[in-house]
């Protein structure tokens, strides 16, 4: 018989060399960009660095496979290999979670959503969501967005006194519009999400409960964070963000949605499934199902208290005064300044952040009054304690200053020279 020149995988020549043969301009742009990783300290609070070992599933054969339908039931021939894939991805999650039912099939977040509201509501039902504005996502009802489009969302926000979730108004709000859904989750609120309470207000209105936990999965994983799924009809997740695994999304739900969610994803949504991206999913998983996972989640947490407290010192104000999770909302006005030349500046010096509006803003999303501030990607990295304090002093020395190019300047070469200690994983 002959022989198929096909050579195992770990003995299969270095796919880099040969896209830098193939196709030098990509292969120039993406060693640029990893290049900016190693010498940038990444601050984006939905930014994360995966493991090697998630970067070779997601950079693996699987891509040039088409699989509609599930595992055990599809549309297409060959499917025996990826079915394995994905079938380890819904184990591990449903373990990971504790949850009914998984579908792992969702390109993203924005789609795990849409999918999730196809599968509970009709075109026209009312939904409460958190505000764009106070810290929620785009696909949280958005009027520029699909969701605000079909949907009647309406909006909650954090109290003006607090600047934290306000349950009670949240109630009001409930009884006077008796949505279909309350939505829960944000991309920007550095507090704890109280979830049963959410319940209880869902249940004495009769409306369904869907959360959002993109930004803080990793935590909820780690049991550092209240856990959603126990009190929610579906839990829609992003699985790149505080998860650590793979771009992508993810949707959790009691099994009595299973059928629907399944539908909406696929054939409602989607087409074929992003098998590669869904290997990256399920290898991220397993890390995630591992001990060392949890001494990262309390590390994220740990590093962030520990630069909001210097923040703060130093008189920045932060919004709802500090941070539970994974991020700080930095208010930077009082340095006479706005998010956006504050992002700027911040660049310059080595620091990646986004600029960011606050809770009852009176400046514009494109120069608002902050800027966002995560921990994940930095953690993950090796970066403790001192060295988020370090790069606290910096940003507020930049903050003070964010003309003056010798400072910045300066700043930048410290950055490289504390990041040539954590190397980018991968
Ligand atoms: N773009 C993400 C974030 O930065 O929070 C949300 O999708």
């Amino acid at each position: 018989m002959t022989q198929s020149p096909l050579l195992p995988w770990d003995q299969s020549p270095d796919p880099r060399a040969i896209l830098k043969e193939a196709d030098p301009a990509v292969f120039e742009a993406i060693e640029k960009e990893r290049r900016r990783q190693q010498d940038h300290i990444e601050l984006i609070a939905s930014e994360n660095y995966v493991s090697a070992a998630v970067l070779a599933a997601d950079g693996s054969a699987l891509t040039n496979k088409y699989a509609e339908g599930l595992p055990g039931a599809r549309y297409y021939g060959g499917c025996e290999y990826v079915d394995i894939v994905e079938q380890l991805a819904i184990d591990r999650a449903k373990k990971l979670f504790g949850a009914e039912h998984v579908n792992v099939q969702p390109h993203a977040g924005a789609p795990a959503n849409i999918a999730a509201y196809m599968a509970l509501l009709q075109p026209g039902d009312k939904v409460m969501g958190m505000k764009l504005s106070h810290g929620g996502h785009l696909t949280h009802g958005a009027k520029f967005n699909l969701s605000g489009k079909i949907y009647e969302f309406h909006g909650y926000g954090v109290s003006p006194q607090t600047e934290m979730l306000d349950y009670d108004a949240i109630r009001d709000l409930a009884l006077e519009v008796r949505p279909r859904l309350i939505l829960a989750g944000a991309s920007a609120y550095p507090r704890k999400i109280d979830f049963k309470a959410l319940r209880q207000i869902a249940d004495e209105v009769d409306a369904l409960l869907m959360v959002d936990m993109a930004h803080i999965a990793g935590l909820v994983a780690a049991r550092l964070h209240p856990d959603p799924i126990p009190y929610c009809d579906v839990v829609t997740t992003t699985t790149h963000k505080t998860l650590r695994g793979a771009r992508g999304g993810m949707i959790l739900c009691k099994a009595e949605w299973a059928r629907k969610v399944d539908k909406a994803v696929f054939p409602g949504l989607q087409g074929g499934p992003l098998l590669h991206q869904i290997a990256g999913k399920a290898v991220a998983l397993g890390e995630a199902l591992q001990p060392s996972f949890k001494v990262y989640a309390q590390n994220i947490i740990d590093n962030m208290q520990a630069m909001a407290d210097e923040l703060n010192a130093a008189g920045l104000r932060l919004v709802s005064g500090g941070t539970d999770n994974h991020l700080v909302l930095v208010d930077v006005t009082p340095f006479g300044i706005g998010g956006a030349i504050a992002e700027d500046a911040l660049g310059r010096a080595g620091i990646t952040v986004n600029k960011n509006l606050l809770p009852y803003d009176t400046r514009k999303s494109m120069d608002p009054s902050g800027i966002r501030v995560g921990s994940p990607a930095m953690t993950t990295r090796g970066l403790g304690q001192e060295e988020f304090r370090q790069i606290a002093r910096w940003m507020v020395a930049v903050l003070r200053k964010p003309d003056d190019g010798e400072l910045i300047a300066s700043i930048a070469a410290q950055v490289k020279e504390m990041l040539a200690a954590f190397p980018v994983p991968g």
